[in-house]
Formats: C-alpha cells, structure tokens, sequence
C-alpha cells in the first residue's frame, strides 16, 4: 500500500501541482475544473475514468453543468499519498491545462 505523504516529501509533492488546495479537516486535495460546457465536462470525466480504473486509483468528483469538482485521497491508507498526485498531474494534462 502506498504511504501517506508527510513533511518534505509532501511539501515538494504539493509544490508540483497547479490549482489545487489542501481540504480543511481531511488529508485529501481538491480543485474544481471549469470546462466550455458540459459536454467537455463530461469529455474530461470519461478520459479520467479510463485512467482511473487502470490506475486502480478512484477519484471523488461532483459535476455541474461545465465544472467538476475533485477531492482525491487514498482511501486504503487514510490520506494524501503519490498516487493522488499521480492522478492529480494526469487530471490537468487530460483538462488540457
Ligand atoms: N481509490 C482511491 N482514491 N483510494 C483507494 O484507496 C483506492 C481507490 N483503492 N480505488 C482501490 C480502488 C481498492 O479499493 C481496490 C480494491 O484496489
């Protein structure tokens, strides 16, 4: 099982993503997408969930219309470890910024 990120180690993970914040009361991270519309909203989720599923890492989202909300946390350890960043650096390739 991958271990939780702590101190360097997770400041110098952290500092590798863009947009993307440290959920108050969880060790988990977080960023909403904002898309053209829907359809490339849901474009992006489909790309990520191929992803995903190989990866074996899942995220937690919410849609709106064009946005997506994503909290990610490895839930078989407790908390934040390489996989979520990881899935977190292919979420921003596969949003295309
Ligand atoms: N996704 C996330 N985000 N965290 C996990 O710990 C996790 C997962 N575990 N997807 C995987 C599935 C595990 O439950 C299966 C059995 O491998």
């Amino acid at each position: 099982m991958a271990d939780k990120l702590a101190g360097d180690a997770r400041k110098a993970a952290l500092a590798k993503l863009m947009g993307w914040s440290e959920v108050e009361g969880r060790d988990a991270i977080t960023k909403t997408f904002t898309f053209k519309d829907f359809n490339a909203a849901f474009g992006f989720m489909t790309r990520v969930a191929l992803v995903a599923e190989k990866l074996d890492h899942h995220p937690e989202w919410f849609n709106v219309y064009k946005t997506v909300t994503v909290t990610l946390s490895t839930h078989d350890a407790g908390g934040l470890t390489g996989r979520d960043i990881e899935l977190a650096q292919t979420m921003d390739r596969l949003a295309g910024g």
